[in-house]
């Protein structure tokens, strides 16, 4: 069973980045999840443009780049100016007058656009934008901060939008607290994918990123 997974970098240690870098490419991940924020949209600053840009020229693997930022439209060529075709850029909806606009800016340079709904946005509120974006990226915590607990009611509004999935064409990802468990539940049910963080990759003193990610991939062997 095929699914991605990306590094949250947010979570990665920024004194040894290009080893850190290196080490999730051997080590097998799929691509670089970017934690942008501006301290208005959440209270965190997280990663800012300049660790984005030394990501993108560090890694070979895409960039999967998370706006947790007001008005992302006013800001976004900024932003992709740094990155390749076919990176994805996931706006929060509710952070924007006119998402439909900056969506489509991002699709005209190249880039996958993608929307990140928060816990308690409902699918019905975003409904429309599926039919323009190619990927959402559920909150399963609030945004803001890594280490949070799962929030239960996101489960369902995740089974609902995995129904929806073939009908919109898009590609479901998971953002915030990924566990094993969640993986061998979600994975089967056609997820395509899962942000890992301090739950499952980073800051597990004597595993290799190699290892963990090989162990991630094995929780659905036995149901190819
Ligand atoms: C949260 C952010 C997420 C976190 C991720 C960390 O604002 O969008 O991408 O970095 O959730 O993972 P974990 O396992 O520490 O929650
Ligand atoms: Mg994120």
């Amino acid at each position: 069973m095929r699914f991605e997974l990306m590094a949250s970098m947010m979570c990665a240690d920024y004194g040894h980045l290009e080893q850190e870098i290196k080490n999730l490419e051997t080590g097998g991940i799929d691509s670089f999840h970017i934690d942008i924020m501006d301290g208005r949209y959440v209270e965190n600053f997280a990663m800012s443009m300049n660790d984005m840009a030394y990501i993108a020229s560090a890694a070979k693997k895409p960039l999967d780049v998370h706006l947790m930022i007001e008005h992302p439209n006013n800001r976004i060529q900024l932003f992709l100016r740094h990155l390749r075709q076919g990176d994805t850029v996931y706006i929060h909806p509710e952070a924007e007058y006119h998402p439909s606009t900056t969506l489509q800016r991002i699709i005209d340079a190249g880039m996958v656009p993608g929307i990140a709904i928060n816990p308690g946005t409902s699918i019905e509120t975003i409904r429309e934008m599926l039919r323009i974006v190619k990927k959402v990226l559920v909150m399963s915590v609030n945004p803001g901060n890594a280490g949070q607990m799962y929030l239960p009611y996101v489960g369902e509004k995740i089974n609902k939008l995995l129904r929806l999935k073939e009908e919109m064409e898009v590609q479901v990802y998971w953002d915030g607290a990924c566990s094993a468990d969640k993986i061998k539940e979600f994975a089967p049910k056609g997820m395509n994918g899962f942000v890992l963080g301090t739950t499952l990759l980073f800051g597990k003193a004597g595993r290799t990123y190699g290892d963990i990610l090989h162990e991630i991939r094995s929780y659905t062997d036995t149901l190819e």
